[in-house]
């Protein structure tokens, strides 16, 4: 190997990724060593990235195009290449691999608009019409990411518009973010002590992304080390506080200060926002604008139960666990099998004396060996080596989820499954994870009665299985309850059927209530008019973020911007964030005081989100789950992919708004 000097720094202008790297560790592997690495990466990422580290297109040939073939259950590997694609995709890594050795590239600039294209087309199998949206999520593009394209001392030097961003979770972090970008002031609330949202809340024993970690970070934070596969719950509060901390966003956030009331004045044009502070002390502030970070899941749910408030041992909800409990040798009653329960059941039971999981429902389950894996060797080589492997890796995780696993959960007219299958292909992923509950559980038949979902998969959030939910159901201390509660003695769960199950800790995983949006918070428009009678119980806003009536309000995980099935909320977030600031921009534009949707348009969005809902599992009439509201309507899930909210929140169409003078 002849030693070589490296490349001239590549051209970084204009990047917008708190997390860029210049510099990249140099490869000193032997070619054995490369074929190794070659052989157990996923090739279209590194071909892609290979080809934008030298500059060399010519290695992403038609012939080695990932077909994409659609997710049943989990990504289909390289994308569904052939064995000899993936052979001949080998051979041409490799040969990448040895150039960036041979050649000493340790790092690579920001793609031009040509390559972009070239590259982005290569990756989606030729679907050109997703370049737009993947060019948002792809830091070496030109112009990535959403970062406004204007200050405010440049649009509007002498105009006073200061901003009120709500919550320091995912949301409240991108919309500050973006507001700082801009240079218009703001002021940043947070009612807990930490940031971080759901993550700062949830820590209880095995909370964890159910989803991949690449697919859940910011485009303008892009993350390449992290540990886990699917991160756990503290790496996630980590990252947020690592951009919080890069962006120089913290010293604007006020903690502790809960924002209780907001009222627009029809007469200045501006929102009038009550905050308490940690001691009680009220404070009204007036703000041209604010942007509401508040999240749809972290507003506990407790089901009453007769008897709940005689019991005697410790009870929490799932957010809000108590670390001082010691559950060493405990009577401990879960309540639910959701998400949540579905993490702490097997991360408790070889801690406690006795576990009783009261199920209302159960779960459906997607393979995932992998789900608390650590990354692997070679991925980290990868990541620590190849120029910007990682962030092709997240792009490339985003890629895949646009389509995602949607065509599993769609109804096919005609279909008579129903209520277990709403398609062949529903019934087909039905069947095949009913194969596997029954391998799992094929030793006790008393708990595979009962562990066989009665509604079609994807109605209800589906969780990642890697073994650990069975054998915390096969462990004999624990008891799976399917009768209800029929209520709590000081010492006892009684169950529906009069059996009584010791309890010295209760723990609700029963869930949130998603679809009050901003419940707590008394909110009056124009008019004087209250957001919550407007919205009776069923929320609605335009593009998931604006309500009419309620002018320069935005919500940045409004109702409908959620995806289960498909896509980045991540993306869905920002481009919320981004919705807001342009929403602003038009304001100062016009030297108007506010924007305000016009309820037609909010009624054709409404009408365009429940049309795909009534197509897709749930959405279904004979299915509960919280993705609806009380009267069953969809109001917490995005049902197409990210590529229609990108175009919907590309611009501002005035003729879907009136500016107030
Ligand atoms: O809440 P849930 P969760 N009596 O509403 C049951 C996210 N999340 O906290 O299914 C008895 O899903 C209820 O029964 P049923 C994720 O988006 C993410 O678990 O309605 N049982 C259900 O079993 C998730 O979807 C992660 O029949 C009652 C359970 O309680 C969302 O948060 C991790 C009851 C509630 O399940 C919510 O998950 C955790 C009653 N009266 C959560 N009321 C990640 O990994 C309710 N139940 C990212």
């Amino acid at each position: 190997m002849t030693a070589v000097s490296p490349r001239s720094t590549p051209a970084t202008d204009g990047v917008d990724d708190l997390f860029w790297q210049a510099s990249y560790s140099p490869i000193s592997e032997s070619d054995a060593e490369l074929e190794r690495v070659a052989r157990s990466a996923e090739l279209p990422v590194l071909l892609v990235a290979l080809a934008a580290a030298l500059d060399d297109p010519s290695i992403l040939s038609e012939e080695l195009r990932p077909p994409l073939t659609p997710m049943d259950t989990a990504p289909v590997p390289h994308g569904g290449m052939t064995p000899q694609q993936q052979e001949r995709a080998i051979d041409v890594a490799l040969a990448g691999l040895k150039r960036l050795r041979d050649e000493g590239i340790t790092g690579v600039g920001v793609l031009s608009d040509e390559r972009r294209l070239e590259l982005l087309g290569f990756l989606s199998g030729g679907r050109d019409e997703w370049a737009d949206m993947l060019s948002h999520e792809l830091a070496l593009a030109p112009a990535h990411g959403g970062k406004p394209d204007w200050r405010v001392e440049e649009v509007a030097p002498d105009r006073e518009f200061p901003v009120l961003v709500v919550g320091a979770g995912v949301g409240g972090v991108a919309a500050a973010y973006r507001i700082a970008q801009t240079g218009l002031p703001y002021v940043h609330i947070e009612a807990g002590e930490d940031l971080g949202g759901t993550w700062a809340k949830n820590t209880y024993p095995g909370v964890r992304l159910d989803t991949p970690t690449f697919g859940y970070s910011y485009s303008f934070a892009q993350r390449g080390d992290w540990p886990h596969q699917f991160a756990e719950g503290g790496e996630i509060a980590d990252y947020l506080n690592e951009v919080v901390d890069r962006a120089g966003l913290r010293d604007a956030i006020e903690f502790d200060t809960r924002l209780s009331r907001l009222r627009w004045d029809d007469a200045d044009g501006v929102w009038e926002a009550t905050t308490i502070d940690r001691d009680g002390v009220e404070k009204v502030r007036r703000f041209a604008a604010v942007v509401s970070g508040l999240g749809l899941l972290d507003r506990p749910h407790i089901p009453e139960f007769e008897g709940a408030s005689r019991f005697h041992g410790d009870t929490m909800h799932s957010q809000e666990w108590d670390h001082g409990v010691d559950l060493t040798g405990k009577n401990v009653v879960v309540i639910g099998t959701g998400a949540s329960a579905y993490q702490i059941v097997p991360a408790i039971v070889d801690q406690v004396g006795s576990l009783t999981v009261f199920q209302r429902s159960a779960p459906w389950m997607l393979p995932a060996p992998n789900y608390h894996d650590e990354v692997g060797e070679v991925f980290t080589w990868l990541v620590d080596k190849v120029p910007h492997f990682a962030q092709w890796f997240r792009l490339w995780v985003i890629l895949t989820g646009i389509e995602g696993r949607a065509h599993t959960v769609t109804v096919e007219d005609d279909w008579d499954g129903a209520p277990l299958s709403i398609s062949r292909k529903n019934q087909e992923l039905r069947d095949y994870l009913t194969s596997r509950i029954e391998e799992q559980l094929e030793s006790r038949p008393d708990l595979l009665r009962i562990a066989i979902p009665g509604y079609p998969p994807g109605a209800k959030r589906m969780l990642r299985d890697n073994g650990v939910w069975a054998r915390a159901l096969l462990d004999p201390k624990t008891t799976v309850v399917t009768s209800g509660i029929a209520r709590f003695t000081e010492t006892e769960i009684i169950d529906g059927e009069g059996v009584g199950h010791p309890a010295d800790v209760v723990i609700y995983a029963t869930g949130f209530r998603p679809s009050e949006f901003l419940e707590a918070i008394e909110v009056t428009g124009r008019g004087g008019v209250s957001l919550h009678q407007f919205w009776a119980g069923n929320a609605r806003a335009y593009n998931g973020i604006t309500v009419p009536g309620f002018p320069n309000l935005f919500l940045i995980y409004g109702p409908n911007v959620g995806g289960v099935v498909q896509g980045s909320l991540h993306f869905m977030i920002e481009r919320a964030a981004e919705f807001a600031v342009k929403s602003i921009r038009e304001v100062l534009d016009r030297g108007a005081t506010g924007i305000d949707v016009r309820p037609e348009a909010l009624d054709r969005f409404v009408d365009y989100v429940d049309a795909r809902s009534r197509r897709m599992a749930w959405g279904q009439p004979y299915v509960r789950t919280w993705y609806q509201n009380a009267s069953g309507r969809v109001t917490a899930i995005w049902p197409y992919t990210n590529i229609e909210y990108w175009e919907l929140t590309e611009r501002v169409d005035p003729t879907d708004h009136e500016f107030l003078p």
